[in-house]
C-alpha cells in the first residue's frame, strides 16, 4: 500500500534537509508570539520573504539563488501591521526589511554629516542625519519603534531551503492553535529544485574535471501537508510567479485546485510592482498601480494587503464565526 503523502513529505524533510539547529526553540517563540496575540483577539500573519539559497557542496562554496530582493514581504507587513495584526516575518537573511526597505539603495555615509564642534576628537563630535536623503524618516522611525515596543513584530531568519522548509513547518505547527486567525502569505522565492545532501560532494567542486553537470531533484510541495495537516484551519495565500503571462491565471487556477488553499496572488517578473491578479477559486481581482498612486507614492501592496485583509475577516465569520 503506498504510504500517505504527509508522512512521505515529514520523512524526506528530516532524511534530506537539513535542520536549522535552533527550530525548536524558534517554534516555540512563535507558538508563544501567536498564543499571546491570538488571546488579545489579534489576527496573526506568517509572511515568507525573499529568495532561498540551494547549496551545491556540502561545505558550500557555491549555490543556486534567485532575483528576490524582499520587498514584496517587507512592504506588506508594514500594511499588515497596519490593518492591526501581529506579523511573523520570515524572511531571508540579509533581504529587505519592514521600514528600512525605504532606504535600501542609499549609501549610508553618503548620507549622514558630522558635525565637530570646534573639538578636534571625533568622540565629542555629533552625526547628523539628513531628513533629505532620508525621506519620511521621522514618521517611519517612529512607527517602527511603536510597533517594536507593542512587540508586535517577530522577525525570524532563514538562509538555505533546508532552513526555510523546516522553519515553516515549525511555523504551521506553531499557528495551528489560533485556527482561522492566522494568515500565511507565501511571498518567498523558494526553489523549486535541490540535490539531496546524501548526493552532495562534500568538498568545493573542482573545474579540473571539466565542465559541471548536476542533477536536481524535484522540492517537495510544502503546500500540500501545510494546507491538510500542519494549520488546515488557516487562511493561505500562495503567489504565483511567471516570465510568460499567457500562462499566469492558468498556472494560478492549476495551484488552487492541487493545493484547496484560499487565494493565488499571481505576478510576472517583470510587472510585479505596478500589477498583480488575486485568485481565488470564484473571483480573479486584478490590483493595478496607477500613475496617481506612483505620485502619491502607494504600494502595490497596499492594495494587496488591503484586498486579503478583507477577505480573512469574512472566512473567519463564515468559516468558524
Ligand atoms: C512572488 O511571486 C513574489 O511576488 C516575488 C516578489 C518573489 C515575485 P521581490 O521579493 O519579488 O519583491 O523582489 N513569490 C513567489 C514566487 C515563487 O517562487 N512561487 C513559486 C511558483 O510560482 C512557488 S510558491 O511556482
Amino acid at each position: 500500500m503506498a504510504e500517505p503523502r504527509v508522512a512521505t513529505i515529514d520523512g524526506k524533510l528530516a532524511e534530506e534537509f537539513a535542520a536549522p539547529s535552533h527550530v525548536e526553540e524558534l517554534k516555540e517563540q512563535m507558538a508563544a508570539f501567536a498564543g499571546l496575540h491570538g488571546a488579545a483577539g489579534r489576527k496573526v500573519v506568517l509572511i515568507t520573504s525573499g529568495g532561498t539559497k540551494v547549496p551545491l557542496e556540502s561545505r558550500t562554496v557555491r549555490f543556486l539563488d534567485n532575483f528576490s530582493s524582499g520587498r514584496r514581504g517587507a512592504s506588506s507587513a508594514e500594511y499588515f501591521l497596519d490593518s492591526g495584526y501581529a506579523v511573523i516575518f520570515l524572511h531571508r537573511h540579509r533581504s529587505l526589511y519592514p521600514y528600512t526597505h525605504t532606504y535600501s539603495g542609499i549609501n549610508l555615509l553618503d548620507s549622514l554629516q558630522l558635525q565637530t564642534g570646534g573639538g578636534v576628537s571625533h568622540e565629542s563630535s555629533q552625526v547628523v542625519v539628513s531628513q533629505q536623503a532620508f525621506p519620511n524618516i521621522a514618521k517611519i522611525l517612529s512607527r517602527y519603534q511603536e510597533v517594536k515596543e507593542a512587540g508586535l513584530l517577530l522577525p525570524i531568519e532563514f538562509s538555505t531551503l533546508s532552513d526555510y522548509l523546516h522553519l515553516l513547518k515549525a511555523a504551521a505547527q506553531a499557528l495551528s492553535t489560533i485556527g482561522s486567525k492566522a494568515m500565511f502569505y507565501l511571498a518567498a522565492a523558494v526553489s523549486d529544485f535541490y540535490v539531496p545532501s546524501s548526493e552532495m560532494p562534500e568538498h568545493k567542486i573542482q573545474s579540473s574535471n571539466g565542465p559541471l553537470q548536476i542533477t536536481m531533484k524535484m522540492v517537495p510541495k510544502i503546500l500540500s501537508p501545510l494546507v491538510k495537516d500542519w494549520a488546515p484551519q488557516a487562511f493561505v495565500i500562495s503567489f504565483k510567479l511567471e516570465t510568460d503571462s499567457s500562462i499566469l491565471i492558468e498556472k494560478a487556477r492549476g495551484a488552487l485546485d492541487t493545493y484547496r488553499h484560499q487565494a493565488v496572488v499571481a505576478n510576472v517578473l517583470d510587472t510585479r510592482r505596478g500589477y498583480v491578479v488575486v485568485v481565488t477559486p470564484e473571483t480573479q481581482a486584478e490590483l493595478i498601480l496607477t500613475e496617481d498612486d506612483v505620485r502619491k507614492e502607494v504600494e502595490i501592496e497596499e492594495k494587496i494587503v488591503s484586498n486579503l485583509t478583507e477577505a480573512h475577516s469574512l472566512f473567519i465569520t463564515k468559516h468558524h464565526g
